[in-house]
């Protein structure tokens, strides 16, 4: 479905063609893809990136931008934002700050980047024994994909949590969505939310006992409204039995409705389960198998591109084949972006996406 992406960097891994297409960009790590149409005509998104050191989370420090004219060669941009251009002083034996799942659109000539600052306090006393997490809600502007944000607000009043997308309605009505299915229409100016925010009733999972956990994303189709999210199933965490029915499983979801705003009813299965720290076994093309080391978030982001609706999820397959190819180091926290086409059946319901590497 995806195809080949740009130069590698490492010299080991530049000398080895990769016998698959996904993921999109193989020559670092990138993660929860945003991906809109902008007037240039092409396929843009923002990423955020996980470093090739590993670290984890924590150490998410910037963005970058690439585009597609045709979903198959990607063009990266670079690097746009970091977390100095948001905190000039972090001391970071009191606090990790992190920018993770970021969103980018264009309104009225300009171009907006959305993104969520994570932070822990590390220097702080434990809440249930964990690290203090506080979150919330920037936007940084730019008139040119070219140059580099400017931060427009860094704390946008009232957006607790993380993961920002927007949806802008066939009535250019915008709506910031994030963190626990927060929606909330934004004001013109883009920079500060026009209402209190509400949370949007998606329906029941009953299948699992699915729990909305984060990644919300709306896009629309045909006059319905698909909110899409990252669902976890509880479970133990097995590192080695995919088969094992107990195991903690986690998907993309979907929910449906006539409203962005809501209520919504459960649709299903966007993207099929992957399993939480689960080695499947995955054919690579022309080779047996390698052990895929499915990463422990699942994100997605939709657009429509010349007629078809494209799926833009993350996988850790590109840090596990590494791994095995050349015993680099691989983790879950070594996603890299992929595509795949969405097709939907006759009443409109998703047909579950099956990740490819094709
Ligand atoms: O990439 C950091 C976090 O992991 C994102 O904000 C979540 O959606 C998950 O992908």
């Amino acid at each position: 479905a995806a195809g080949c992406g740009t130069a590698i960097s490492k010299p080991n891994v530049n000398s080895e063609p990769y016998p698959f297409g996904n993921p999109v960009i193989k020559h670092m790590y990138t993660a929860d893809a945003s991906p809109h149409v902008m007037p240039d005509g092409r396929v843009w998104m923002v990423t955020s990136v996980d470093l090739d050191a590993g670290g984890g989370y924590s150490t998410m420090h910037s963005y970058h931008t690439f585009s597609s004219a045709n979903m198959l060669e990607w063009q990266d941009h670079g690097k746009k934002f970091n977390i100095t251009d948001v905190v000039e002083n972090e001391n970071p034996d009191q606090l990790d700050w992190a920018l993770w799942a970021p969103d980018m659109i264009y309104r009225d000539g300009k171009y907006y980047l959305y993104y969520p600052i994570h932070i822990r306090h590390r220097g702080e006393p434990k809440v249930n024994g964990r690290l203090k997490v506080t979150s919330y809600i920037g936007v940084a502007v730019t008139d040119d994909l070219n140059k580099p944000f400017k931060v427009l607000n860094e704390h946008i009043e009232g957006t607790p949590g993380i993961d920002p997308s927007i949806f802008i309605d066939d009535d250019d009505q915008v709506y910031l969505y994030w963190g626990q299915k927060w929606v909330a229409r934004l004001k013109d100016n883009m920079m500060e939310l026009a209402e209190p925010r509400q949370q949007i009733e998606i329906g029941d999972d009953n299948r699992f006992q699915g729990k909305f956990m984060e990644a919300p994303w709306m896009h629309k189709k045909d006059g319905k409204y698909y909110f899409n999210y990252h669902t976890k199933y509880d479970g133990k965490v097995s590192e080695t039995n995919p088969d094992d029915p107990t195991r903690q499983k986690s998907e993309l979801a979907y929910s449906i409705g006539n409203s962005p705003m809501g209520p919504l009813a459960f649709g299903g299965t966007l993207n099929y389960e992957l399993g939480f720290g689960v080695q499947a076994d995955i054919t690579y093309p022309g080779k047996p198998y390698v052990p895929w080391r499915l990463t422990q978030s699942n994100h997605g982001g939709v657009v429509e591109f010349h007629g078809k609706d494209y799926l833009f999820y993350h996988t850790s397959a590109l840090s596990s084949w590494r791994q095995d190819q050349f015993s680099e180091r691989g983790n879950w926290t070594q996603r890299s972006v992929s595509v795949d086409e969405i097709t939907y059946d006759k009443s409109g319901n998703v047909i579950p996406v099956q990740q490819t590497l094709s």
